[in-house]
């Protein structure tokens, strides 16, 4: 998986690129992130990538020909090692939400632009002549699009085979069947007065996939409904899951 990344702070990547599972998947090439400032790409000495907005207002804008000539940088490294470019995604609190489908979406295209937005806005000019889709992460205000475009490419390279170890992928499972984690513990045995669950200690392995099964089911059901009916709508719900539910 390639990533092109459009920042005027490329420096934040490393947080990404430099450490645990993504770091790793870096380093054994599972996956690159290219960094391109789009200050390197202006004319003027001052490096100018954003003015005053028209019409008025506070806040500055970003510049569309600084982003266009990145992009252009791009697509022509693409187009030098006969690679497809791939979709342009902007990263943008008017986005669609991003979703673990939408992860799985974009580790099929196989590679992605992202654009980063600082300031208050983008040229609209921008968006429309080279933005494919844009992505929000929900609603709360940022002051960029450099830790959403993380995220995503977070998501993204988990799902990548090979990118996280046999322990690791064990811990994916949770998202995928469409339910929240059961809980979990580990030593000692008792801490501050509190133990660990006795069916856990016991080593029954079919009694402690089914406490665990419950307790996903459970959870689930009170913290977030919503999944349990998108579960259940996606044929993820066992009869055995239908009886407990009702129980509860
Ligand atoms: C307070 C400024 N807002 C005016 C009503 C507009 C605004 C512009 C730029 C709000 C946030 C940002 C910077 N955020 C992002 O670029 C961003 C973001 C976010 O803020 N929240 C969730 N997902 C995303 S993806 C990109």
């Amino acid at each position: 998986m390639r990533f092109d990344v459009v920042t005027i702070f490329p420096e934040m990547f490393s947080a990404l690129t430099q450490w645990g599972v993504t770091g790793r998947a870096c380093e054994t090439s599972l996956a690159s992130v290219h960094l391109w400032n789009p200050r390197d790409f202006c004319a003027d000495a001052r490096k100018t990538v954003d003015d005053r907005a028209y019409g008025g207002g506070p806040g500055m804008v970003m510049m569309a020909k600084p982003l266009e000539d990145a992009l252009a940088q791009i697509q022509l490294t693409h187009q030098s090692a006969k690679v497809a470019s791939g979709p342009v995604c902007l990263l943008a609190p008017q986005g669609e939400r991003f979703t673990q489908k939408k992860a799985a979406e974009i580790l099929d295209l196989g590679n992605l632009t992202l654009i980063c937005g600082r300031y208050e806005a983008i040229d609209q000019r921008f968006i429309d002549r080279n933005v494919d889709f844009q992505l929000s992460l929900g609603d709360f205000v940022l002051s960029g699009g450099e830790i959403p475009a993380m995220a995503v490419m977070d998501a993204v390279i988990r799902l990548i085979p090979g990118a996280l170890g046999d322990s690791e992928s064990a811990a994916q499972d949770s998202f995928i069947n469409g339910l929240l984690d059961h809980p979990h513990y580990t030593r000692p045995e008792i801490y501050e007065n509190l133990s660990v669950p006795d069916v856990l200690l016991g080593g029954h392995h079919a009694k402690i996939a089914d406490w665990r099964r419950q307790k996903s089911l459970e959870l689930t059901f009170r913290l977030r409904p919503d999944l349990i009916e998108s579960a259940r709508a996606n044929g993820l719900l066992t009869r055995e899951d239908e009886q407990f539910l009702r129980s509860l």
